[in-house]
């Protein structure tokens, strides 16, 4: 199925290459200067004239790893701006960057060279929302964390969760097709979001805001921008099914022994808790110890994480209490109780503060990866019962390259959303430097790709994987992909060199 150790065959549909790509000038500035006012360009080049280190957070992503060298920065307030300005890239032929809140983790929102960027950030408004569908209709900018905020006094939730969600935007999580805490529960944004609207890369606007659960006419020509990752098209508004808010929500921090373990205590969790589950999430041993080391959540006590190789997050969501309560209690019991014990040990949060610090230490992982150093990082799909082996077999293969030390590679770590099978591989260095990347690729994928896993579960490809897509899709899948790209974009302009190579 994969190709191996076996030349790549030649691709009939090659995408346009950068030396095909206008930079922008500047004429097409005053252009701009039309279509917004001066306080939403930032631009390198006079008239508007700004210090480069303006542009700098547009042009470096969240883990400082991709480098862009864009010299202007749009930032439309309608729909109207956003099609008035691809139009006249495209017309231009200038390269384009569609950017949300820059927290993707792989290159994909930052340009490859001087691309435009066009930036969602003055996209902020929530359209409409029904409290008796639960349907939600908002611009793609709007920040996750403030769409919660704006469900929360309507008893309603975002079907989806990230410990990036103070940043990221709707529209990127569309764009990236964002898995992240409550996949478990609410499912994929392929299955929640109903409609979408998107600026074409010929300027045209694709009017699929609908706010029908059902609507079977033809192709649902939407869904191939959920997780295009901006190389189709630049989404505008976004029409999503939200979920009434849980009226009782617990959560517990379980010690494992063992790795061997997980598996088993997925099956006794999921049978036990059944509708009430809503996440399950693994976190390595070592992960945890530098969540902890900075200052992520509030450290469980020294008793309660001794012997242990890995924890599990579990979260409950219901509509009682008492009832949800009680079913985790006898979880607990019978997991201490089974001889032997699944567990060390279970911390249960037993207040409001307690369930967002135990939530910290989860979400905080990322943050704390970057804090250590330099994360290389796989987001992968494997067979549950292979995480471990993937991450000992990952770290065994860095120390027979002599990598495994000061000043090279610091931590081979794991954590992930066990439910969905979806590991987070992480391997912290001291810097980004091409002798661990050439250590690391193809070894990883070459590793899924021998488990028939996926090199990208839920980060997108981006800049980082589009030689490697081949590990996880067929030679006729990307022709169709190639095929799909040129029917909409044929000038190449929409986010050039991401997701498919050039
Ligand atoms: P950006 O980073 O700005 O862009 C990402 C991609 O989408 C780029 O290719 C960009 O061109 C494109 N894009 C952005 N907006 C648009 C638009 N309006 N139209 C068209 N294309 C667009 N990801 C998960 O899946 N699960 C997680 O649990 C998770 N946790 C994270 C935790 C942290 C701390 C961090 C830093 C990242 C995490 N991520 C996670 C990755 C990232 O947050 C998601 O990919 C997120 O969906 C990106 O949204 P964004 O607005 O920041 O997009
Ligand atoms: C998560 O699940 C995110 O926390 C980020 O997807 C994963 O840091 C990572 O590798
Ligand atoms: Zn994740």
């Amino acid at each position: 199925r994969h190709l191996v150790g076996r030349p790549l065959r030649r691709l009939c549909l090659s995408t346009r290459s950068f030396s095909q790509l206008q930079s922008v000038t500047e004429a097409d500035l005053a252009h701009f200067a039309k279509i917004l006012p001066p306080s939403a360009i930032l631009s390198t080049l006079s008239p508007s004239s700004v210090p480069s280190s303006e542009l700098e957070p547009f042009n470096n992503d969240w883990m400082n790893k991709y480098h862009g060298k864009s010299t202007t920065v749009l930032k439309p307030r309608t729909t109207q701006e956003v099609s008035a300005i691809v139009k006249h890239c495209n017309e231009r032929r200038i390269g384009i960057v569609p950017q949300g809140g820059n927290t993707g983790l792989v290159g994909g929102g930052v340009p490859v060279k001087d691309e435009l960027i066009v930036s969602l950030a003055n996209m902020t408004n929530v359209r409409s929302f029904d409290d008796a569908s639960g349907i939600l209709v908002a611009d793609a900018g709007c920040i996750l964390q403030s769409l919660s905020d704006y469900l929360a006094p309507q008893d309603h939730i975002v079907p989806l969760d990230l410990g990036a969600k103070g940043s990221c935007q709707i529209g990127g999580n569309v764009s990236t097709n964002a898995g992240g805490l409550r996949l478990l529960r609410y499912g994929s944004l392929h299955g929640s979001v109903l409609g979408l609207e998107v600026v074409l890369p010929d300027g045209t606007i694709l009017d699929q805001l609908t706010t029908l659960r059902k609507d079977n006419t033809g192709y649902d020509l939407k869904q191939l921008f959920i997780g295009a990752e901006g190389t189709l098209g630049i989404v505008t508004g976004v029409s999503i099914l939200t979920a009434p808010a849980p009226q009782a929500s617990n959560n517990v921090m379980l010690a494992l022994p063992t790795f061997d373990n997980v598996l088993p205590l997925y099956k006794a969790v999921k049978r036990q808790l059944s509708e009430i589950l809503s996440a399950f999430e693994f976190i390595d041993r070592r992960a945890y110890d530098l969540a902890v080391k900075h200052g992520q959540g509030r450290a469980l006590d020294d008793s309660e994480v001794e012997g242990a190789e890995c924890f599990v997050l579990v979260e409950t969501s219901g509509s009682s209490r008492e009832h949800d309560e009680e079913k985790l209690n006898k979880l607990l019991e019978s997991l201490m109780g089974s001889e032997p014990s699944l567990i060390n040990t279970g911390v249960l949060a037993t207040s409001p503060a307690q369930f967002s610090s135990l939530w910290a230490i989860r979400e905080g992982l990322t943050e704390a990866m970057s804090k250590e150093g330099k994360a290389y990082k796989y987001d992968i799909s494997v067979p549950l019962h292979k995480f471990k082996e993937v991450i000992d077999t990952t770290r065994e293969h860095i120390k027979s390259r002599g990598l495994l030390r000061e000043g090279a590679v610091r931590h081979v770590v794991g954590y992930g959303h066990v439910g969905d099978g979806n590991l987070h591989l992480n391997v912290v260095a001291d810097a980004y430097t091409p002798e661990i990347e050439a250590c690391l690729e193809p070894f990883v994928y070459e590793l899924v790709s021998k488990y028939s896993g996926s090199i990208s579960a839920e980060h997108g490809i981006g800049v980082m994987k589009t030689h490697a897509l081949p590990y996880s899709k067929n030679a006729v899948s990307i022709d169709w992909m190639k095929k799909i790209k040129h029917l909409f974009d044929p000038n190449g302009i929409m986010n050039p060199g991401k997701v498919l190579e050039l």
